[in-house]
C-alpha cells in the first residue's frame, strides 16, 4: 500500500477503546485510541500512535471523537419484544396481592398476550414492536434477539417472527429470531396438552424452519408452563434440523431445566434463579452460557438469586438482558438491567460490561464477530459521553449514547 492512498472508509480517533475482558476481571482500555472501518467491519483497533499512516491519510470520512469513550456496540440477547398491548392492568392487581402464577392460571398473564397479538394487524404489530426496539438502541444496543410466543398457532407465530425480520430491516440491525412455541399453553389446546407439544415440534417447528424464520429455539421449562420431557422432546427435533437450543430454566422452580439444556449443548441457560450446583456443573462442561434476567427477578420481587458465585467459580460466562417482555420484565433499557445485575445480583460493573458484550455475543453464537473491538469484528459501536466503562451500570436513566454505529455506519 503506497503512502498516501486512502485505504478505509472511516476512522474514529481521539477515543478512549475500552473492550471487556471474557474472565470479567476489569476492562481492556485503549487511551488515545484509533479505530478504522473498512465496509461492515473493523479493520483497526489499536492506539493512535500504531496508525499505519497520518490520520488524515488512512480513511476517506475522519471523526474526531474528543476524547469520549468508544465501546462494543451493546447486545440484548433476550427479548420478547413483539408483542401488542401491554399489561399494566396487571401490574395493578399485583400491587394489589395476586401473584404472578395466579394470575396465569386464571387466564391472565401470556394468555392476555396472546389475544392482542393475535388480534393485531402485521402493521400494528410491527409499529408498536418498533417503539420498544427503538427504546434499546437509544439506549446504546446495536444488536437484538426476539422470541416468539405470544401467537400460540401457526400463523401467529409466524407472524412474530417475520416481524421480528422486518424489525432488523426497518432498522438496519441484526435480529436473531427464535422460535417460543413451547411458552404457554393456547385456550384451544386446553384439553389437549400432548397435541399442542406434537404440533409445535413435529409441524410448526420444521415449517417455520424450513421458511428460514428459525434461528434458534426456546421454550418456557416450569410448572406453569412445559415440563423437562416435553421439552427434551423439543430439543431432540431441533437438534435433528439443526437449530440451536436454548431455555427459560429454573426461574420459578428448579425443574432440572438449565442441565438439560446444557445436555443438548445449548447456547444459553436464562434465568436459572432456582438452579443448583449440578446444572452449574453441566453449563460449564457444555459451554452453555448463564443469561441472568434482572429485571424479571425485580419485578417479580422475587428473592432466591442466581447461583453467581457458584457460576463464577465454575467458570460459566455469565450475560445479561432485558428479558424485555409485557409480563414480567417491562424493560426497555439494557442499561436499566446492567444496573439491576450489579444492585441485585452483585455482579461487577466490568462483569456486567462483558455480560452485554463478549458474552451476550456468545449466548447468540455471535462470539467470533461481535462484542468486542477487533480487527475482523462487525463495526457496532456506542459512542458515549461518559470516562469510565463502570458508568454504563452507574447511571439510572441517563441520557444514552452520543452516538452508535452500525454495520459500519453511523446513527443518530
Ligand atoms: N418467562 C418470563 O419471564 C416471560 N416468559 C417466560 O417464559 C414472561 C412472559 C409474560 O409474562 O408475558
Ligand atoms: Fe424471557
Amino acid at each position: 500500500m503506497k503512502t498516501g492512498e486512502v485505504r478505509w472508509d472511516h476512522l474514529l480517533y481521539n477515543c478512549r477503546a475500552v473492550d471487556p475482558r471474557p474472565d470479567g476481571r476489569g476492562y481492556a482500555i485503549t487511551e488515545s485510541a484509533a479505530i478504522g472501518i473498512a465496509g461492515h467491519q473493523i479493520v483497526f483497533c489499536g492506539s493512535m500512535s500504531e496508525l499505519p499512516f497520518a490520520a488524515a491519510q488512512c480513511a476517506e470520512h475522519l471523526h474526531d471523537l474528543a476524547g469520549r469513550m468508544v465501546t462494543p456496540g451493546l447486545i440484548d440477547c433476550h427479548t420478547h419484544l413483539v408483542f401488542a398491548g401491554n399489561r399494566a392492568d396487571e401490574f395493578e392487581l399485583r400491587l394489589g396481592g395476586a401473584d404472578y402464577q395466579q394470575i396465569a392460571r386464571a387466564g391472565g398473564g401470556i394468555a392476555s398476550t396472546v389475544r392482542a397479538t393475535r388480534a393485531a394487524s402485521d402493521d400494528e404489530l410491527l409499529a408498536q414492536s418498533l417503539v420498544r426496539a427503538r427504546a434499546l438502541l437509544d439506549d446504546g444496543v446495536t444488536c437484538i434477539e426476539i422470541k416468539s410466543g405470544y401467537g400460540l398457532n401457526l400463523d401467529s407465530e409466524r407472524r412474530m417472527l417475520q416481524t421480528a425480520r422486518r424489525l432488523a430491516a426497518a432498522l438496519g440491525i441484526e435480529v436473531q429470531a427464535t422460535f417460543l412455541g413451547l411458552h404457554a399453553l393456547p385456550p384451544e389446546f386446553s384439553e389437549r396438552r400432548d397435541a399442542y407439544v406434537s404440533a409445535v415440534i413435529e409441524d410448526w417447528l420444521p415449517a417455520l424452519h424450513a421458511e428460514g424464520l428459525v434461528d434458534a429455539v426456546d421454550a418456557f421449562c416450569e410448572g406453569i408452563a412445559f415440563s423437562a420431557d416435553e421439552v427434551r422432546r423439543l430439543f431432540v427435533k431441533a437438534r435433528s434440523l439443526g437449530v440451536p437450543v436454548k431455555l427459560h430454566a429454573d426461574q420459578l422452580s428448579d425443574l432440572g431445566g438449565a442441565a438439560l439444556c446444557a445436555e443438548f449443548d445449548g447456547r444459553s441457560a436464562d434465568h436459572i434463579e432456582y438452579s443448583g450446583p449440578a446444572a452449574v456443573a453441566a453449563m460449564a462442561e457444555h459451554g452453555t452460557v448463564a443469561v441472568l434476567l434482572p429485571g424479571a427477578f425485580y419485578c417479580l420481587r422475587e428473592t432466591t438469586l442466581p447461583p453467581i458465585n457458584a457460576l463464577r467459580h465454575a467458570g460459566v460466562a455469565m450475560a445479561v438482558s432485558t428479558d424485555l417482555n409485557p409480563g414480567t420484565s417491562p424493560v426497555c433499557s439494557l442499561r436499566m438491567a446492567m444496573n439491576q445485575a450489579c444492585t441485585l445480583f452483585r455482579l461487577t460493573p466490568a462483569e456486567t460490561f462483558a455480560g452485554v458484550t463478549i458474552h451476550a455475543a456468545r449466548a447468540l453464537g455471535l462470539a467470533d464477530r461481535k462484542g468486542r473491538l477487533q480487527c475482523g469484528f462487525d463495526a457496532d459501536l456506542a459512542i458515549w459521553n461518559m470516562n469510565s466503562p463502570a458508568e454504563l451500570s452507574y447511571w439510572i436513566g441517563a441520557p444514552g449514547p452520543h452516538s452508535i454505529w452500525i454495520a459500519g455506519r453511523e446513527r443518530r
